[in-house]
């Protein structure tokens, strides 16, 4: 039986949705974010060193974490021939580029976006607000924002050559990239104006397997 390890509104939503498409029996341990800080309780460090969500743990001692490397792992183990293209093909070589995108490359500056914005409307002394918004500002403005709207706009056009990420199939490389399009549209600027991506979040959000890791999972913030 396999555990998941899940933090509310994180990227553990991801891996409760790939158990659900393979259909796969899992339980589950909830853990709250602190509301102030956002942080994990200090329980889920028990679990893994990091404590960071996702993490799986299986009966035989192992604790996966990564969101990423749990995709990859599950779907190998136990996806039997399910969710990833045939070895050796170009739609693998996609799998795999969207597998790492999303962590390596797409959360990077949504991260740094929602750091900088909660810098911005912090409490802090009337004399340094100015400060801090300038840095907030000038960190935006030359290179968080840049690089969300160079990130959109290229999976807008991969997304114009194929209806899901990997080539024709829904594959675990769109589970793994939901997260940072969900995060996009919750705070990165994607909208109307980019409708390949529009319409992928709309063929995510209607998989029945999404919708029942939403009622196991509980309340998922990033749905704005
Ligand atoms: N790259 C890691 C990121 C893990 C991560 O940062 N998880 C967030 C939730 S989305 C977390 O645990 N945050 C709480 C904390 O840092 O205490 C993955 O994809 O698994």
């Amino acid at each position: 039986m396999l555990t998941v390890h899940h933090l509310n509104n994180s990227r553990s939503q991801r891996v409760l949705w790939l158990l659900e498409e393979l259909e796969l029996p899992y339980e589950i341990v909830h853990y709250q974010r602190d509301p102030q800080t956002m942080l994990a309780p200090a329980s889920l460090r028990a679990v893994h060193p990091l404590g960071k969500s996702p993490v799986v743990t299986t009966d035989d001692g192992l604790a996966l974490a990564e969101s990423g490397a749990i995709i990859e792992t599950v779907i190998e183990r136990f996806g039997q021939g399910r969710l990833a293209p045939a070895a050796g093909t170009p739609e693998a070589l996609r799998y795999r580029y969207w597998l790492h995108f999303a962590e390596g490359s797409a959360m990077s500056p949504l991260l740094l976006k929602l750091v900088f914005d909660r810098i911005e409307t912090a409490k802090m002394p009337f004399f340094a607000k100015p400060i801090a918004k300038a840095i907030a500002a000038k960190a935006k403005g030359a290179f968080i924002n840049p690089n969300i709207v160079g990130h959109l706009n290229f999976m807008e056009g991969e997304l114009s050559k194929s209806e899901w990420f990997a080539g024709d199939e829904f594959s675990g490389a769109d589970i793994q990239m939901s997260f940072p399009v969900e995060a996009a549209q919750a705070r990165g600027g994607l909208d109307a104006k980019r409708p390949k991506l529009m319409a992928y979040l709309e063929r995510v959000h209607a998989r029945p397997a999404y919708k029942r890791a939403l009622e196991r999972g509980g309340p998922y913030g990033l749905l704005s």
